[in-house]
């Protein structure tokens, strides 16, 4: 107790004698003040702590029928996590509308089947946000699903290209049917450390967050390339990092060439616009520019790993936007936000023949349908111009409170409200994410110690600030 009010004291001193200060603010952070009435609460209100004793019971019978030692909570209550928010009434509407039942009871096999108005909703939805360049989409369901396909695609495009658009030979079909070249050909995939791209077991070759993700798998022997570790904030430490990038994407050459020599050529670079579960790890527009030539250069097909930064909370729809490529990703793989998966791509890497990308459901037309009103509500309510807005509150902030809390908090960083600052270690990091929940607030970790800021696109500046006055509270408790 003593120390908290020392603490308390301690930031009001050093806040008086910061200038970013502001005037009724309880630390660094104006009061939250409410302006959707109709769908707005004044905070979390928190009865126990997280989880509770209903949680809890629930959650010892689910870990009787499978490990469910994940779970943090039982969400008896909506949390501010989904992307237009939970429960968005739009979108209670939709699911309301009798027209729309038989979207919902009536799942087809989307390869075999689809819905007549299929080519119509695909337009309005996915293909009205395609990002530049890329014409074909192809639904999936879960973010590996989409990265396992979106391997396959380049395979096929590489071995394509191979042989010269010959038909497969006979040789090829029957080697194949015994896992041996030609027709399982010895192709691989670059990824790079602290990439994640799915616990599939292709994926999982590609995956490098954490040991706990791979160990007992059997993986591919394919190029890991180190990928930038950066300075922050960025734009202090610009040409120190380029000689960090520079040094990665030499890397990057010397594999492909490695891997070349040993007849083991590249067929696909995959990468995400900002290394997510491996700890929010950014890189430059100059890097990922130079890194698409590279695969271009060398004939490999270049994957943009969007599943977790696409959808809008880096403040453009999709994160690679921001580069401002000449000639886009030849592959971006989606799922999350955009509430099912799939991937969008060239003309160029169309499989040749049907049933070689194909599984059960191919999607869900129900997904596309709520997604419909999602896209919607993200340009009814300019949500992109409201996650920049807010963005710019949420990272100022957590630089306030990095300054404030220099020997807690470092490497404040982030696109939109698509932010992430360190802690000392993951002991402390777990400390406070676990903190904040206990104040009705989900964070979430990645990588090593960072604490990762992911909320919904209705994330309003007034709802930054009262997110920054409960952090501000938790760390001038923390002893
Ligand atoms: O622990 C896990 O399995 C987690 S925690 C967050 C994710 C997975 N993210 C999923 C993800 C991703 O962030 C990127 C960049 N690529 C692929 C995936 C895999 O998506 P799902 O989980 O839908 O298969």
């Amino acid at each position: 107790m003593a120390s908290t009010l020392l603490s308390r004291q301690l930031t009001y001193v050093l806040q008086q004698n910061l200038k970013f200060s502001l005037p009724r603010s309880r630390y660094v952070s104006q009061p939250a003040n409410k302006t959707d009435v109709d769908v707005e609460f004044d905070g979390p209100l928190m009865k126990t702590e997280v989880p509770g004793p209903k949680s809890r019971e629930l959650m010892k019978k689910l870990n009787e029928l499978q490990n469910q030692e994940s779970t943090t909570v039982l969400w008896i209550q909506s949390l501010m996590q989904a992307r237009p928010g939970y429960n968005h009434p739009a979108l209670v509407k939709l699911l309301q509308n009798p027209q729309n039942v038989s979207s919902f009871i009536n799942r087809p096999a989307l390869g075999c089947l689809p819905p007549e108005n299929y080519v119509q909703k695909l337009s309005e939805t996915l293909l009205s946000i395609a990002p530049k360049g890329l014409k074909q989409v192809q639904t999936m369901s879960c973010g590996s699903c989409s990265n396992e396909n979106a391997f396959k695609a380049a395979c096929i495009w590489y071995r394509n290209k191979e042989r010269g658009n010959a038909i497969h030979t006979k040789e090829e079909l029957e080697s194949c049917m015994i896992n041996q070249a030609p027709g399982s050909p010895d192709i691989t995939i670059l990824s790079f450390m602290g990439g994640f791209h799915g616990r599939t077991f292709g994926c999982l070759t590609a995956t490098h967050s954490k040991a706990v993700h791979k160990l007992d798998i059997p993986a591919f022997d394919w190029p890991t390339a180190p990928f930038p570790t950066l300075k922050y904030p960025l734009e202090e430490f610009v040409s120190e990092n380029a000689q960090e990038e520079a040094r990665c994407l030499e890397e990057v050459e010397d594999l492909i060439v490695k891997f070349r020599k040993k007849g083991r050529n590249v067929a696909a670079i995959i990468v995400e616009p900002i290394q997510s579960e491996g700890g929010d790890n950014h890189a430059s527009d100059d890097f990922f520019q130079k890194l698409r030539n590279i695969a271009k250069k060398h004939g490999c097909a270049f994957l943009c790993d969007e599943v977790q930064t696409g959808g809008g909370s880096t403040g453009k729809f999709w994160a690679h936007e921001h580069w401002g490529l000449d000639d886009p990703a030849d592959i971006v793989t989606f799922s999350k936000k955009l509430l099912s998966g799939g991937y969008f791509y060239k003309d160029e890497l169309r499989p040749d023949m049907p049933y070689r990308i194909f599984n059960t459901w191919l999607g869900d037309p129900s997904k596309n349908l709520m997604f419909s009103e999602v896209l919607n509500v993200i340009r009814r309510e300019k949500l992109l111009d409201n996650v920049n807005e807010s963005g710019k509150v949420l990272l100022q902030g957590l630089k306030d409170l990095q300054v404030l809390y220099p020997h807690i908090l470092s490497k404040a960083r982030g696109k939109g409200t698509f932010c992430s600052i360190d802690a000392p270690n993951d002991a402390i990091r777990n400390t406070l994410v676990l903190k904040m929940r206990n104040k009705g607030i989900v964070l979430g970790g990645c990588g090593e110690k960072s604490i990762r800021f992911r909320p919904a696109l209705i994330f309003k500046p007034h709802h930054a600030h009262l997110f920054l006055n409960v952090f501000s509270d938790v760390l001038a408790a923390h002893k």
